[in-house]
């Protein structure tokens, strides 16, 4: 997998796309796949990070990672075709248009089976309350990558709870820790993996 993690990391789209194809084909694990493409991601932050790598790198590295994301979602296949297991309402938070995580535990969800409300991007707060209360979904993910984000979701925890909303809520995105978590007041954070953990708990609890 170093292979994978360098040509993210090197941006080199032609090459790492045709790996992955060719890897997915011969049957290796999706996830260990999107989890390589990942890693590559993390160092293309860190270069930026750095001074490395320019604005326009990051903005590269977005659509290489699209484009290997559609490529291997279609395989995380547990539990697809099954009948929907239930709602859920997610949404980048207000300020923050990083999408790609959240495409991706979007594509999760849905694969094991869940009907996902996506909101988009830079979703101010009442719109995930209104959403709930339209859809009466009993789970909410919101997704934030910047540090500015925390706020913001702390506030839509708040508003959920204000409007007396029986929701749990995961949140997500890189910098999003364990106190980052306490601090927003939602009741889980992880990955797309872990989302469609937390919903498979959540949801035989509340069925
Ligand atoms: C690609 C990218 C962009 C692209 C986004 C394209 C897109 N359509 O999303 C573009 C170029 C637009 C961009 C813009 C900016 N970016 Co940017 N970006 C990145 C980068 C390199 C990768 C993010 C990514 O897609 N990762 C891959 C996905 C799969 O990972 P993920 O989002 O973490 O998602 C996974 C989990 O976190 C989780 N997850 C995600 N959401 C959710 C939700 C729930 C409910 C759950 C359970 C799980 C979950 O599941 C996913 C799969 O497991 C990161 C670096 C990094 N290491 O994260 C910087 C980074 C996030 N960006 C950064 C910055 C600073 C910016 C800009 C401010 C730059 C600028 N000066 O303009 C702008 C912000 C614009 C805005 N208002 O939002 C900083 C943030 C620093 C900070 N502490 O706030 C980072 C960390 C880079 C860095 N190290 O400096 N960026």
């Amino acid at each position: 997998m170093e292979e994978l993690i360098t040509l993210m990391a090197e941006l080199e789209e032609e090459q790492l796309l045709q790996q992955i194809e060719e890897r997915l084909t011969a049957g290796e694990d999706p996830h260990a796949i999107f989890e390589a493409c990942q890693k590559g991601m993390t160092i293309v932050g860190e270069r930026f990070e750095k001074g490395e790598y320019y604005l326009s790198d990051l903005v590269m590295s977005g659509e290489v990672f699209r484009q290997a994301s559609e490529l291997i979602t279609p395989y995380f296949t547990e539990g697809a075709g099954a009948a929907t297991k239930g709602k859920v309402v997610i949404g980048t938070i207000i300020g923050d248009i990083h999408d790609i995580g959240k495409d991706i535990v979007i594509a999760m969800l849905r694969s094991a089976g869940y009907e996902v409300i996506d909101l988009g991007v830079d979703v101010p707060v009442e719109r995930f309350v209104e959403a709930v209360k339209e859809s009466g979904a009993p789970v909410v993910g919101i997704s934030g990558l910047l540090t500015v984000a925390f706020p913001p979701m702390k506030e839509c925890v708040d508003a959920l709870k204000a409007a007396e909303l029986d929701v749990k809520v995961m949140i997500g995105g890189a910098p999003v820790t364990a106190e980052v978590c306490q601090y927003v007041g939602a009741d889980a954070f992880g990955s797309a993996n872990d989302a469609v953990e937390f919903c498979n708990k959540w949801f035989v609890v509340t069925a």
